[in-house]
């Protein structure tokens, strides 16, 4: 980053402190990962100056012959990789992937069925502040309140009810297997499209570690950067009866230029994701969360629904520690390892103070952790969590993560030789 370096040291800056941070602390947010360096690159290539509009084949300006391979290459890529039948690689993001399914299956105003914020949906499955909920007539199944987990005995009787157009499985902070054949059958009795959005497993999925949505869906959409570990971005799987309403609804319904250098890196996000040692990660990252759930349990913490059957865990601070998750946040940032405080279900907090904090191991499982270090992780949480006023017990622990952290170095060779420059 020469370039960068010499003309604008202010941001080079930025770069190379965002970069430290992400090498120095343990990063346990669930929805978050370390693309590899082959993704950074055609991420950061010329083809961010290309226009593109339209599709491969089909655009509205010349010059598109190589962008063109790029995009043909994700979306062959993509569908090998889940089984579809036709496959859309330009929504900038998930949110635009879920907008363009509800902008062209649905009239404003009609009822989908989703799962609650709170219980670990997502904003565009139904927030009364994003297009999902202002537009149309949300409905929402939750969670038993015993079991924690996702009642479809409840999901069926609500479909029952309200007769939703849409049903929408996939969540944010659900840590359990999503059975997918069992909502489709739920759509199908009552006549609703079936929709998934595999955001967060969508690594585990295509490493076949978590029963694929796209046999049963109408739609599958999903962001590329979680566990499937690219850059940062969305995508549609559907049948191919809807992929004109499809593609008309994304480009030119809510998109303009498609951002081709991010199309090229989905595509090499994609192909890693088809390899043997991708599929081994994937399965270190279910190891991995199972691990640092059982030990916070045996620490006498409080893990939603038992335990995790996927990448994430949920812990309930107010009934193991009695403290919120905003405090608990704070303070285990403080100690170099960084969450996000989470709702866990029917939480009596706001979602900006919240009753827990959500765990996730996709990144430390790429930094090359294993089941011992989230052992330790669990412990260095622990220590944190049950101290949580005590300054220098916090302090102890950042400096024992930061020794962690050193055994398992992350864009080592970019950091030397950034530092080098400055
Ligand atoms: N913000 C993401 C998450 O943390 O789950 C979802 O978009």
């Amino acid at each position: 980053m020469d370039n960068l370096r010499k003309k604008d040291p202010a941001v080079y800056k930025a770069i190379l402190n965002e970069t430290k941070r992400q090498n120095d602390k343990i990063e346990l947010i669930a929805s978050e990962n370390f693309a590899d360096e082959a993704v950074l690159e055609a991420q950061g290539s010329v083809m961010t100056n290309k226009y593109a509009e339209g599709y491969p084949g089909r655009r509205w300006y010349g010059g598109c012959e190589y962008v063109d391979v790029a995009e043909a290459l994700a979306i062959d890529r993509v569908k090998k990789l889940f089984g579809a039948e036709h496959a859309n690689v330009q929504p900038h993001c998930g949110s635009s992937a879920n907008m363009a399914v509800f902008f062209s299956q649905l009239k404003f105003g009609d009822t989908v069925l989703a799962m609650a914020l709170s219980c670990g949906g997502h904003l565009t499955h139904g927030h009364r502040l994003n297009f999902s909920g202002m537009y149309y007539n949300m409905v929402f199944y939750g969670v038993d309140k015993k079991t924690e987990t996702i009642d479809y005995d409840e999901v069926l009787h609500l479909a029952k009810k309200h007769k939703p157009e849409l049903i929408l499985a996939g969540a944010s902070a659900y840590p359990r297997i999503i059975d997918f054949k069992k909502f489709k059958k739920i759509a199908d009795k009552v006549g609703a499209l079936f929709m998934v959005d595999m955001a967060h497993i969508a690594g585990l999925i295509a490493a076949g570690l978590h029963p694929n949505p796209t046999p049963y869906a109408d739609f599958v959409t999903s962001t590329t950067h979680k566990t499937l570990c690219g850059p940062r971005s969305g995508f549609i799987l559907c049948k191919e009866k809807y992929a004109k309403t499809i593609d008309v609804t994304v480009f030119p319904g809510i998109q303009g230029g498609p951002l081709m250098h991010v199309i090229a890196a989905k595509a090499v996000a994609f192909k890693n994701a088809g390899t043997l040692e991708f599929r081994k990660k994937q399965k270190q990252t279910i190891k991995n969360a199972k691990a640092l759930a059982a030990e916070l349990k045996r620490l006498k913490l409080h893990i939603v629904s038992g335990g995790t059957d996927n990448h994430l865990l949920l812990v309930n601070l107010i009934k193991s520690r009695n403290i919120t998750g905003k405090v608990a946040a704070l303070a285990l940032d403080k100690a170099n390892i960084t969450v996000n405080k989470n709702l866990i279900p029917y939480d009596e907090h706001p979602p900006w103070v919240t009753s827990g904090i959500r765990l996730g191991t996709p990144a430390a499982t790429t930094r090359g952790m294993k089941e011992e270090q989230m052992r330790q992780v669990a412990s260095f949480i622990d220590e944190v969590v049950s101290n949580i006023n005590d300054k220098n017990k916090i302090k102890e622990v950042s400096k024992k993560v930061s020794a962690l952290v050193k055994k398992f170095p992350l864009y080592k060779e970019r950091i030397r030789r950034m530092k080098r420059g400055c």
